[in-house]
């Protein structure tokens, strides 16, 4: 393909409700959509970083700054065989895998769609129903957390979530362990404790959890290899898993039982696919993680979460949890039994619908060859 313009939009879409976690309370996204053209046929990708820079060290803002002024460059008017390689074009720009990802991801669709296959095919997997869980933000209150759950429940949703930080931990699981007796039950911290809140996190070990999400810092490794061995609920590590050699070095020193596979945070579906299989090897389950995507990223993540790899619900979830409408139509939704089904049809399956898109537009811009 060569890839003969992009264009790039700034959209601004509010979240059908608050989303809280332990680092922000969020009521609306902000991110950058991304089209790629080839002669004749367009990919879309979605960059997952948020306005702020609270989840990762990357934002909107700087992915608009990476992208418009090193990716896009590095990457317009060039024939490339696969997605694949834009990487090495752009191996001198560090970090930044959000931005990355974003093109990247964009790049795959537009291949798939070239080819006439779904991009599962192109993945090297095969569509199939995808068993979905949901994560649920910090709640005002006890009782407000008990009717979210019953609400996602009553759904079909097959593992709940709920995100924690110090002094929304054990109570809240007591109370849903309580109300919901066995249901598939995590815990998610993103980052919130420290290595002397270990007798905190070891009192988790009394409700079955599923696993502890990221309980310490991003680049805490070692620190969460020292906790694994305290603690007997399994660790699973999201923002510390920044690319195929983190997930190694983690799985060496024995830091997580459990990876949670998110293309944004690693710089697209080639380093995912890399992931996926160093899990594989040794036997380590992997789910998919959400960022609270609109339709688009939502449904690459549909299409990655049909590798053999993915044991576990993700949180990859229906559109109306989060935009109504959403940027494609139709929306994603999930059936009674709690999956979804992978949108059918050439690249990811779906379009965004351009009134929509341009109403959501805070800015754009276009490159050209
Ligand atoms: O840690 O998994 C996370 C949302 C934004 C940033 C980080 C995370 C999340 C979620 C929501 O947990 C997942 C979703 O429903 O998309
Ligand atoms: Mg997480």
């Amino acid at each position: 393909m060569r890839i003969s313009a992009v264009d790039l939009a700034v959209v601004r879409l509010p979240l059908v409700r608050p989303f809280e976690t332990s680092f922000s309370r969020m009521t609306a996204r902000e991110f950058v959509i991304v089209a790629v053209h080839d002669d004749g046929a367009v990919g879309w990708g979605e960059c997952v970083a948020d306005a702020d820079p609270f989840y990762s060290a990357e934002s909107t803002t700087t992915a608009w700054h990476v992208l418009t002024k090193y990716l896009v460059p590095a990457a317009l008017g060039r024939t490339i065989e696969h997605a694949t390689d834009l990487a090495p074009l752009w191996r001198r720009v560090r970090g930044h895998p959000m931005a990355k990802a974003a093109l990247e991801m964009a790049a795959w669709d537009l291949e798939a769609r070239r080819r006439g296959q779904p991009l599962c095919t192109l993945l090297g997997a095969a569509a199939r129903p995808i068993p979905a869980g949901v994560s649920i933000g910090i709640q005002k209150s006890l009782d407000d957390l008990t009717e979210r759950v019953a609400a996602e429940l009553a759904d079909g949703y097959r593992r709940i979530k709920i995100k924690i930080k110090p002094g929304w931990d054990v109570e809240p699981v007591t109370r849903l362990r309580a109300g919901f007796g066995d249901i598939p039950l995590m815990v998610d911290a993103n980052a919130a404790y420290t290595a002397a809140d270990a007798g905190a996190l070891g009192a988790l070990d009394d409700f079955r959890l599923m696993m502890i999400e990221q309980p310490l810092d991003y680049d805490d490794l070692v620190q969460h290899a020292r906790l694994q061995r305290q603690i007997r609920t399994p660790l699973c590590l999201d923002e510390s898993i920044t690319g195929p050699q983190a997930a190694a070095d983690a799985l060496d020193l024995g830091a997580c039982r459990i990876i949670n596979i998110k293309p944004g945070r690693m710089g697209g579906l080639g380093p995912s696919l890399a992931v996926h299989e160093i899990a594989r090897a040794r036997a380590i389950p992997l789910w998919h993680g959400g960022m609270l995507e609109s339709g688009i990223g939502r449904a690459h993540n549909l299409h990655l979460s049909t590798l053999p790899g993915f044991t576990l619900p993700g949180d990859v979830a229906a559109s109306r949890r989060y935009f109504v409408p959403d940027l494609i139509d139709p929306p994603i939704e999930v059936a009674p039994d709690g999956t979804i089904a992978v949108p059918a049809g050439a690249g990811i399956g779906v379009d965004p619908v351009p009134e929509r898109v341009r109403a959501a537009t805070v800015h754009q811009e276009r490159f050209v060859a």
